[in-house]
């Protein structure tokens, strides 16, 4: 494990405001921010909202606001849900700041003078909801977009060209040496194949059709194509070529520091190719990986706001409690593949992992330690086999997750923890305490506590970077020392004997599934 970790989200389009979709790739950085804090790795992670582009300057006319009015409400909603989330990034990049766009420029004549960039012509045609340029073969003779199938138009050009031929090699070198560049390993050929295969163009890398953009400083009447513009995000927001670049030598530059992009399956080419192409240019590192997550569709539909069909994740929080809503995301897609979100899912979930699972056992052995030991956590004594066996799937269960972790499996990495609270609640029906208590057999009543209370602790902090409020509160009910709340404390077995437990509320209360799944229906329907 390197000692320091980068992370980033996509910086999203402010052209509407954030769907569950959205939250569900930062939520699962966050996630990983959280878990490699947790571990004591250095983390710095970073958001924002990419604010040029033809796309949001004709919405801002829509509105009959300026571009710069209209992206500062919808930036600002974004930044209001990640703080409603619980999100823990360290700045929110917005590419309309100055501290953004001196870079892009510096970037691009950088470019421009290593001769990498030259000026031509471009015809072709273009995707305004995509900001992209399609050739004839790839918008086929219906001339609809290759990513959202709308319809592209013809436009021509003169524009300044990003030479990719010269890059190539370098890049698929890097893919070839660095297996885990493009995570999960699947998304590789389809990458390939897709769009390094058939030939690579030459990207183009300006526009003069509009002027919502970061203006070329030798020819002004360009601006710098939003993706060029995009991109750069992601070392502008750390310093790069500015007065203090400490934070940029600090993650960029370090090779102890593990650089990780998480996206979405609609922009991994711009991730995966021209992005390593453009820091090859200008002499920097490439990331170490660049994971592409699935998209998240509702009830089987591509989520879009023409449908009507988008859930936003705010009043979801509000009714379930952010935990919940972090939860599902974590736990019900396979991070890497495509999901559905449907309202029975977000119930089902809930109730079985959180309300029936977790939630049963936090209250079920609080309670008991409060009627059998008057809220004194027992201290293990003399383990029997059973414990012993205990004792050491809970050290694997350790391992286990934090090499899912490590390897940015979030899903596999819950699951472990999940199964090892099904083996403790099984555990409390197989060892009957109610039967212990009977025949006052207190030394193995108290075991049992003991075990209960460690499993608890355990998967109540490996959760911890998903159930960011849940964490606390079971502290207080088990009256956990402040030392023994550190990560190392779990390397020990039943170190709680002595905690004052009280009892309380339930943690998740049980969801009714029609009650439940009619109010979230209702919320997707306006
Ligand atoms: O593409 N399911 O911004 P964007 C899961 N500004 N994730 C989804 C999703 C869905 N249905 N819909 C969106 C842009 N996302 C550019 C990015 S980066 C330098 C520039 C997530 O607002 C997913 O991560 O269209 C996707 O890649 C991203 O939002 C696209 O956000």
């Amino acid at each position: 494990m390197k000692n320091k970790f980068y992370i980033t989200t996509p910086i999203y389009y402010p052209s509407a405001n954030a769907h569950i979709g959205h939250a569900y790739c930062t939520v699962m950085c966050d996630i990983l921010a959280r878990y490699k804090r947790m571990r004591g790795v250095e983390t710095y992670f970073l958001t924002g909202t990419d604010e040029h582009g033809e796309k949001i300057q004709k919405n801002a006319a829509l509105k009959g606001v300026t571009p710069q009015e209209f992206v500062d409400e919808i930036a600002g909603n974004f930044k209001n849900l990640w703080k409603a989330m619980k999100i823990s990034n360290d700045d929110f990049i917005r590419t309309t700041e100055e501290r953004h766009i001196k870079v892009v420029q510096d970037v691009f004549s950088k470019l421009y003078n290593n001769g990498d960039i030259y000026l031509g012509n471009y015809e072709g045609w273009y995707c305004t909801p995509c900001e992209s340029f399609w050739t004839d073969t790839q918008v086929g003779e219906e001339h609809l977009c290759p990513d959202c199938h709308r319809e592209v138009h013809r436009d021509k050009e003169e524009a300044y060209f990003f030479n990719t031929k010269k890059y190539l090699p370098e890049l698929l070198d890097i893919m070839e040496k660095n297996p885990k560049f493009i995570l999960p390993i699947s998304r590789k050929n389809e990458m390939f194949n897709t769009f390094i295969k058939p030939g690579l163009d030459d990207l183009c890398v300006s526009r003069t059709t509009f002027d919502w953009g970061v203006q070329i400083r030798e020819n002004p009447k360009h601006v710098i194509y939003v993706w060029m513009d995009a991109l750069t995000n992601y070392i502008s927001a750390l310093g790069y070529h500015s007065e203090n670049e400490e934070l940029y030598k600090k993650f960029w530059e370090d090779p102890d520091c593990e650089i990780v992009h998480v996206v979405g399956a609609d922009i991994s080419r711009f991730h995966v190719i021209y992005w390593p192409m453009f820091l090859l240019g200008i002499g920097a590192r490439v990331p170490d990986r660049v994971f592409v997550h699935g998209l998240l569709d509702l009830n089987g539909e591509k989520m879009s706001k023409s449908r009507g069909n988008v859930v936003s994740p705010l009043p979801l929080i509000e009714r379930y409690g952010v935990d919940a809503v972090r939860w599902f995301l974590a736990k019900e897609f396979s991070f890497g593949s495509d999901g559905r979100f449907s309202p029975e899912l977000f119930v089902e979930r809930t109730n079985m992992d959180l309300a029936n699972n977790f939630g049963n056992l936090v209250s079920r052995t609080s309670s008991m330690i409060v009627k059998y030991f008057d809220g004194v956590v027992p201290e293990l004594k003399n383990p029997n086999e059973k414990i012993k066996e205990i004792e050491h799937l809970t050290k694997k269960t350790i391992l286990a997750y934090e090499n899912y972790l490590d390897d940015l499996k979030v899903n596999e990495g819950f699951s472990e923890v999940i199964d090892l609270l099904n083996v403790a609640n099984k555990y409390i029906e197989e060892s009957q305490p109610w039967v212990l208590s009977k025949e006052g057999r207190v030394e193995e009543l108290g075991n049992v506590m003991a075990v209960l209370v460690n499993t608890i602790m355990v998967a109540a902090k490996l959760l911890s970077p998903a159930l960011v409020e849940t964490l606390d509160k079971v502290y207080d009910i088990f009256g956990i020392k402040e030392e023994l709340r550190n990560y190392e404390a779990l390397q020990k077995f039943c170190p709680y004997a002595g905690s004052n437990v009280t009892k309380g509320n339930a943690l998740f209360p049980r969801l009714d599934m029609n009650v439940e799944t009619e109010y979230i229906h209702s919320l997707s329907a306006k």
